[in-house]
C-alpha cells in the first residue's frame, strides 16, 4: 500500500505544477457523466493512470474521467477508483481543487474498501491519507512533510448545504435551516474536497449533499467521491449516511458512476440528519 501512497505523492506535485501552468481551456470532449472535460481534467487524468501503472499491487484503474475501468497489472491486488480533479471549473476562478482516491480489494462495493486519499490543491498542498489513521500532510519543499492526525468532534460548527436549494424536498430544508438557527456558520466552495477537509480540519459540521426533485440520487460519485470520504470521516471519529441512514460504506454498486445522496459529518449534526429524514418517504409525498 505504501507504493500507493508514494504514487499519489507523486502525482500531486505533477497535477499541482500542471495547476498553475498549463492551459484552462476546455476540450471538445466530455466524461460520461456528460460533464465538460477541461484540458486540466484530462492531463490530471493521464498523470495518475501513468503513475498508479508503475505500481505491481495496482490491478485495475477506474477513474471518473473515464466510462471504464482498465486492468493495469495482471497480477496485482488493489483496485483504484479516482477523481483526478474535482470541482476543477473552479480553477479557473482561482478556487481550491482536489484530487481523490478510493483503494478497494475484490470489487468497488463501499465494504471493499481498504484506505483511501485526497489532495486539496489550495494556497499550500494538502494530503490526507486514511488507512488506520487519518494523516494530514502539507508539500514543502517538494516533499509531502506529516503535520498532525485528524480527529473529529462530537459536535462541529460549520455547515456545507450542496446542491439546488429550490429542488430541495422539505424536510431537508428544514434540517439545513434548523442548524443555522444553531449558530452554523455557512461554509460551502462547490469544491467537495476543500469544503469536506474544511470540517476536517474544523474539528466537526455537516456537509450535505442530498436527493432532491432534480436529482433524487444526489450527484456525488460513489465510487470515486463518496466511499473514500466516508472512509475518511469514519476514520476520523466522524459518521458518513445516506438519505436511508444507512453507512455509505455498506452500499453496494452496479454501475461504476451511479451517484447517492450523502450526508458527512461528527455525531451530533448525523443525528440531526436521521431526525428530519425519518419517514422522509411519507414527508415527500
Ligand atoms: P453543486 C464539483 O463539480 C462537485 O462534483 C463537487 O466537488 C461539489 O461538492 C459539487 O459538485 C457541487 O455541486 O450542485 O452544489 O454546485
Amino acid at each position: 500500500m505504501q507504493e500507493i501512497f508514494k504514487s499519489i505523492k507523486r502525482s500531486a506535485k505533477r497535477i499541482h505544477k500542471a495547476i498553475n501552468f498549463e492551459d484552462f481551456g476546455y476540450c471538445e470532449t466530455k466524461n460520461c457523466s456528460g460533464e465538460k472535460q477541461l484540458k486540466l481534467d484530462v492531463l490530471s487524468d493521464n498523470i495518475i493512470e501513468e503513475e498508479l501503472s508503475k505500481v505491481q499491487s495496482v490491478k485495475v484503474l477506474a477513474s471518473e474521467e473515464k466510462e471504464k475501468p482498465i486492468e493495469v497489472n495482471e497480477s496485482g491486488k488493489y483496485l483504484i477508483g479516482y477523481d483526478p480533479l474535482d470541482g476543477s471549473s473552479l480553477v479557473d476562478v482561482n478556487l481550491s481543487v482536489g484530487s481523490i482516491f478510493g483503494i478497494y480489494e475484490n470489487s468497488f462495493n463501499g465494504k471493499d474498501l481498504v484506505a483511501s486519499a485526497y489532495v486539496v490543491y489550495g494556497p499550500r498542498v494538502e494530503l490526507v491519507i486514511a488507512s488506520i489513521k487519518v494523516e494530514r500532510y502539507v508539500l514543502r519543499d517538494n516533499e509531502f512533510m506529516f503535520l498532525e492526525e485528524i480527529s473529529l468532534n462530537e459536535k462541529g460548527k460549520l455547515n456545507a448545504p450542496g446542491g439546488t436549494q429550490k429542488e430541495w424536498f422539505s424536510f431537508h430544508k428544514e434540517l439545513i435551516e434548523s442548524l443555522f438557527k444553531e449558530g452554523y456558520r455557512l461554509r460551502y466552495s462547490g469544491g467537495m474536497v476543500p469544503d469536506l477537509h474544511q470540517i476536517l480540519i474544523k474539528g466537526g459540521g455537516l456537509f450535505s449533499y442530498p436527493g432532491a426533485k432534480d436529482r433524487p440520487k444526489g450527484k456525488l460519485r460513489k465510487v470515486f467521491e463518496v466511499f473514500p470520504f466516508a472512509n475518511v470521516f469514519e476514520k476520523a471519529g466522524g459518521y458518513a449516511i445516506d438519505d436511508n441512514g444507512k453507512r455509505l460504506l455498506e452500499l453496494n454498486v452496479n454501475d461504476m458512476h451511479e451517484t447517492t445522496p450523502c450526508f458527512f459529518g461528527s455525531k451530533y449534526e448525523i443525528d440531526r440528519v436521521k431526525e428530519y429524514y425519518k419517514e422522509k418517504d411519507a414527508k415527500r409525498a
